[in-house]
């Protein structure tokens, strides 16, 4: 298939490009920086340093033999998104690109507003330039389970089944997120859903909880096609920054009680997710929704799996808990439902002590590169 990733510059967008290249998909890259622009702006190194995207490119023909075409183009131009929609011809497209972070969102007005502008617009430009170029492609788009924030009841896949005053109806689980970020989601999510019933698109939102990791099956071919890791507070993910703060000697940041409970996934996993979406598309005017994490945690049994693994490699881990700079629960119950992917063939890479040490060892080579002042939240949400 040929398969558009906007986005495909990020954490999540090049291993993606690099998962489905390796299965035989035709695949091209759309990015415009925005991360690593927005990175520095907030003095926000990564981890270690990441090549251009065309260079990734190079390296992927060199290692693989196979072709990912790169497209540097600000997709929020629509000219820009329909000249690689013309280019390209994708049969499906995987949308990544999207300011991804909740503390930067809440950061001040500007950054909120580039958020909003930023994630609407794309997605906007996304179903025009499907409508107009590629009708029957389909849209498999990244949304996230901070979609639906942490109601008292069992969360759904997408969808529930309402009856009320002796009607019955089927509607969007309801929503409530806890930053401006995870509200553009939800915004997304209604916006693909109206041009679904409007426009017949096929549409796949994957619910998607924190990620971890760095190691893939592509990655292991040459250290130059390591994802774009950040560890700081703005962008990095919990786990993620967890393991880089033990490796490099610092403690570990919980916010407030550490009660926080979310469903996280393998890096590994997150590909296979979005390869097995691909393969099996949704129909024409259809919004199909799968809750893509494969594990809950709460943080500080995060925390403890971390403290014990460092435990394994000699290192002596310590546990901070600090003012919660967010407004979110920190005990609360959380049950969603999550088997749609796995019926469709996920085998899951569960966070085990090897998974760990494994993200340990690798994260470990750049312990001298960590800066600890990032580590620090500055970002409230009061
Ligand atoms: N947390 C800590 N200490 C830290 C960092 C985070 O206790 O040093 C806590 C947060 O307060 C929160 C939980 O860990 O309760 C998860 O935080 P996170 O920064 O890993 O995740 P979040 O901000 O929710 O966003 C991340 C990705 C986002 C994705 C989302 C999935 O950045 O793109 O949509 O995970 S979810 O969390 O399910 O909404």
């Amino acid at each position: 298939m040929r398969v558009l990733i906007l986005g495909g510059d990020g954490y999540l967008g090049w291993p993606t490009a690099m998962h489905l290249s390796a299965q035989g998909h035709e695949t091209a890259v759309a990015d415009n920086y925005l991360r690593r622009n927005l990175c520095r702006e907030v003095d926000a190194p990564a981890l270690y340093p990441v090549p251009t995207l065309s260079a990734r490119c190079r390296l992927w023909k060199e290692v693989s033999g196979r072709d990912i075409a790169p497209f540097v183009r600000d997709l929020r131009v629509y000219e820009e998104m329909a000249e690689v929609f013309r280019e390209f011809r994708p049969e499906a497209v995987v949308h990544y690109a999207e300011q991804p972070s909740a503390p930067y969102s809440m950061l001040d007005r500007k950054a909120a507003r580039l958020t909003l502008d930023n994630n609407l617009q794309t997605t906007l430009n996304l179903v025009y330039a499907v409508r107009e170029f590629a009708p029957s492609a389909q849209i498999v788009k990244l949304g996230t389970m901070g979609e639906y924030g942490t109601p008292n009841i069992d969360i759904e896949e997408g969808w529930i089944d309402i009856e009320h005053k002796g009607r019955s109806d089927r509607f969007l689980f309801p929503r409530q997120a806890g930053s401006l970020y995870h509200t553009t989601k939800i915004m997304d999510t209604d916006m693909l859903w109206l041009y679904a019933r409007l426009w017949g698109l096929a549409v796949t939102d994957l619910m998607q909880g924190p990620v971890y990791g760095i190691v893939t099956d592509q990655t292991e071919r040459h250290p130059g096609l390591r994802p774009f890791f950040n560890y700081d507070a703005v962008f990095g993910t919990v786990l993620n920054r967890f393991v880089v703060q033990a490796v490099s000697g610092c403690p570990l940041t919980v916010y407030g009680k550490g009660g926080q409970t979310r469903g996280y996934i393998n890096i590994r996993d997150t590909l296979e997710c979005v390869r097995l979406a691909v393969e099996n598309p949704a129909a024409p005017g259809e919004l199909r929704v799968f809750n893509q994490y494969t594990e809950t945690f709460s943080v500080l049994e995060l925390a403890e799996r971390v403290r014990r693994a460092g435990s394994r490699l000699g290192l002596d881990v310590a546990v901070e808990h600090l003012d919660n700079p967010r407004t979110e629960a920190e005990s609360h119950y959380y049950n969603p439902a999550h088997s749609g992917l796995t019926d469709l063939g996920l085998v899951p890479h569960l966070l085990d002590e090897d998974a760990l040490v494994e993200l340990m060892g690798v994260v470990g080579e750049f312990a001298d590169h960590v800066d600890p002042r990032v580590l620090r939240p500055e970002v409230s949400w009061k």
